[in-house]
């Protein structure tokens, strides 16, 4: 019978909220309803980055057009887009975003009580390249009797509610995942408007040959981090040397790792000592879904990437993440350099 093909108990992102919810009977909403505001903002990113290039929103902002006025641009629109969601789910105290130098400090709901690091389009420079980009996030609650200044945001990983990220692509992905809880991935139905949950309990395969880095960087890399890559593509044991998958797109490259197993690097080297990839809104939301999904992440020099503090809002790391045992490889180099010297 045709009803045996359609599902008609679909998950929504929104149902899957609600019945979190129900689950923690101390909760107020809040976070659900700071969700809510979330998903509105990968909606309408979403919705700009399918239409860009017919109504000429790609190149970045500063770039004028033909005309030579300079139009918002993605990554401004995006970051916009994020800014009002945050500030009218009136849950939110302060919003670091990679598009402002400042932590936003919403004055006009002093009694929220969360705190949303976000970098609303990564990826931004690859759009017209049309290149899969995304959005990534964090969520920490604000301790009791934070005064909401930036400072409540240089907290370790550990402390994140919950992150995440949304990819857009051949349509809108979100992985999602709270504090010691499963990792969930939504898929965007256009047509319904609503994140439908695709993905339920992703878990990291434990092994595949797959490590994605540039390479062009390896010219800066300190010993231990080519020894591992070396290892990989020219394996004594006469294994078989690994793929690597590289796109230059952070969120894109996580995904097809937590997806597919492997490990993604952005080593700190001695062109960026403090690596490039930012803690609040890069580095550590990624960690929190590889380790939820069964994964491992280390910073550049093979500490937990979710036990790092950022001294300010913009810091950077170095970042080793995927497969628990890949990762746990590196480590274990790290560790013989160490005794050798
Ligand atoms: P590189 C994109 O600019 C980004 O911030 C991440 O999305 C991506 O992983 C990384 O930088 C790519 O950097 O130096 O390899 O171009």
């Amino acid at each position: 019978p045709v009803s045996a093909e359609v599902n008609t108990d679909i998950v929504t992102l929104t149902r899957f909220l609600t019945e979190e919810q129900a689950k923690h009977a101390e909760a107020t909403g809040d976070f659900t309803l700071l969700c809510h505001a979330l998903q509105f903002s990968f909606k309408s990113i979403a919705y700009y980055i399918r239409r860009a290039t017919l109504i000429n929103l790609t190149g970045l902002a500063g770039s004028s057009n033909t005309t030579g006025d300079d139009q918002k641009k993605l990554d401004v629109i995006g970051n916009d887009v994020f800014i009002n969601a945050m500030r009218s789910s009136g849950k939110v105290r302060v919003l670091v975003s990679e598009e402002e130098e400042e932590a936003i400090i919403f004055s006009e709901h002093p009694n929220a009580r969360y705190a949303v690091a976000c970098d609303p389009i990564d990826g931004s420079s690859n759009l017209d390249a049309g290149v899969s980009v995304g959005t990534i996030f964090g969520i920490y609650k604000l301790a009791v009797g934070a005064r909401g200044t930036d400072k409540d945001l240089l907290l370790p990983g550990t402390e994140l509610v919950a992150a995440g990220f949304t990819m857009y692509g051949a349509s809108a992905q979100l992985v999602l995942t709270m504090k010691g809880g499963a990792v969930n991935g939504f898929t965007l139905d256009n047509a319904l408007g609503e994140f439908i949950l695709t993905h339920p309990n992703l878990r990291i395969p434990k092994k595949r040959a797959i490590y994605s880095v540039n390479e062009g960087n390896s010219l800066y890399w300190e010993d231990p981090v080519k020894e591992y890559f070396n290892s990989l593509k020219y394996p004594t044991e006469g294994g078989k040397p690994y793929s690597a998958r590289y796109i230059g797109s952070m969120v894109a490259d996580a995904y097809r790792t937590l997806l597919y197993g492997g490990i993604f690097a952005y080593p700190s080297d001695k062109k960026s000592p403090k690596g490039k990839l930012r803690i609040l809104y890069e580095c550590a939301p990624m960690a929190m879904v590889m380790e939820n999904a069964g994964g491992q992440a280390v910073t550049g020099n093979m500490s937990r990437m979710l036990e790092a503090v950022p001294e300010h809002i913009h810091d950077r790391s170095g970042i080793f993440m995927g497969s628990y045992g890949e990762v746990q490889k590196v480590i274990d180099i790290f560790e013989a350099h160490t005794k050798k010297n």
